[in-house]
């Protein structure tokens, strides 16, 4: 049977993705015939529009996914590992916003500027690589296939917003309490993020190195289907509340001149080049958010290398980083369901 609409469900449809899933899904008109919002036990009775609709919250169980089509997963790694599996028994494809099962082997990591068919080798779940990967390989594709990407060296500006909700109200209060003279209190995060740089994102692994910055290293090996590329990150969060900014420095194999790359990036879909610096443009966080494109500026040559470049690449993490790299994914599963 072809099927012109999909039944949908977004699961944390309540949280800052899950929110952002659903105004993107409406955006850009994916043919929903039934949305169905899931969420934990706490937001049974809440209400969410879609297309002007108020549409009530269900309670994410085994049972909630008979009749669902694509299932478009953020609630975090524990109910992804829980759930993921029983709405694929349930005849859905998850595509899964967590990190649970983005370095399984069987399943494809996907940005579709980047690795697009790697969605169809799927058997069930497709994931959607980390925010702060996302923006980057659609920059470091370009110039792979132009000149060999060998090393990447990066260090990242996170905003809040990865976190959450809770986050983003964290980073409001603290920044009106101290503005008061009054004492920040830090519930969500281990120090003040307001006024301050934090250099932990996610937990810290015995290697030194912090999840967030494992899994920029393990994915972008992965989405660009090269081993042998060698990345190396630090991952800082900074209080901004949306768009995550990245320096990153990037050893080719072979001669890329900075005209080139200018060029190339202005040719890469979903990319915007800013790089005037004489009239101070350049990517930033305040621009970003909101939009769907990932910027690039500051393209510059790497003087202490032979093959090197500079650059500073902005986008919205809860755009491109997520929900939207989701529903490109979905909207490319719905294709072939077609
Ligand atoms: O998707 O900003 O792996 O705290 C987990 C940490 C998303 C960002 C992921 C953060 C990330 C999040």
């Amino acid at each position: 049977m072809s099927k012109a609409e999909f039944n949908v469900a977004v699961v944390g449809a309540t949280g800052a993705v899950g929110n952002e899933m659903i105004s993107v899904l409406e955006g850009r008109g994916f043919p929903v015939r039934d949305i169905r919002l899931l969420a934990s036990k706490n937001s049974i009775g809440k209400k969410l529009s879609f297309r002007g609709k108020e549409v009530p919250v269900f309670e994410l169980t085994a049972d909630s996914f008979a009749g669902i089509d694509i299932a478009l997963f953020s609630a975090g790694a524990a109910r992804s590992l829980q759930f993921a599996p029983a709405a694929v028994r349930a005849g859905a494809v998850v595509v899964d916003n967590s990190s649970a099962f983005r370095m399984d082997p069987e399943v494809p990591l996907v940005v579709p500027e980047v690795n697009r068919h790697d969605i169809f080798t799927h058997k069930g779940i497709i994931a959607n690589p980390n925010c702060s990967t996302i923006q980057m390989v659609v920059c470091l594709k370009p110039i792979h296939d132009a000149v060999g990407v060998k090393r990447v060296v990066v260090s990242t500006y996170q905003s809040v917003s990865g976190t959450g909700k809770r986050a983003i109200e964290e980073l409001a209060l603290q920044t009106r309490a101290l503005l008061n003279m009054q004492e920040a209190v830090c519930n969500v995060y281990p120090h003040r993020i307001a006024f301050n740089c934090l250099p932990h994102i996610d937990s810290f692994t015995d290697s030194g190195y912090t999840k967030e910055e494992v899994k920029m290293m393990n994915e972008t090996k992965k989405i660009m289907g090269d081993p042998a590329i060698a990345v190396t990150a630090t991952t800082v969060r900074v209080p901004v509340f949306y768009s995550h900014s990245e320096s990153v420095n990037v050893e080719t194999h072979r001669k890329l001149s900075v005209e080139r790359c200018r060029e190339l990036l202005a040719g890469a879909p979903g990319v915007i080049v800013v790089d005037e610096p004489a009239k101070s443009g350049y990517p930033l966080a305040s621009v970003a958010a909101g939009r769907d494109e990932v910027f690039v500026g500051r393209i510059r040559e790497d003087r202490s290398i032979q093959n090197g470049l500079d650059m500073w690449i902005v986008s919205d993490n809860i755009r491109k980083g997520a929900a939207l790299n989701a529903v490109q994914i979905a909207e490319i599963v719905a294709e072939e369901m077609l």
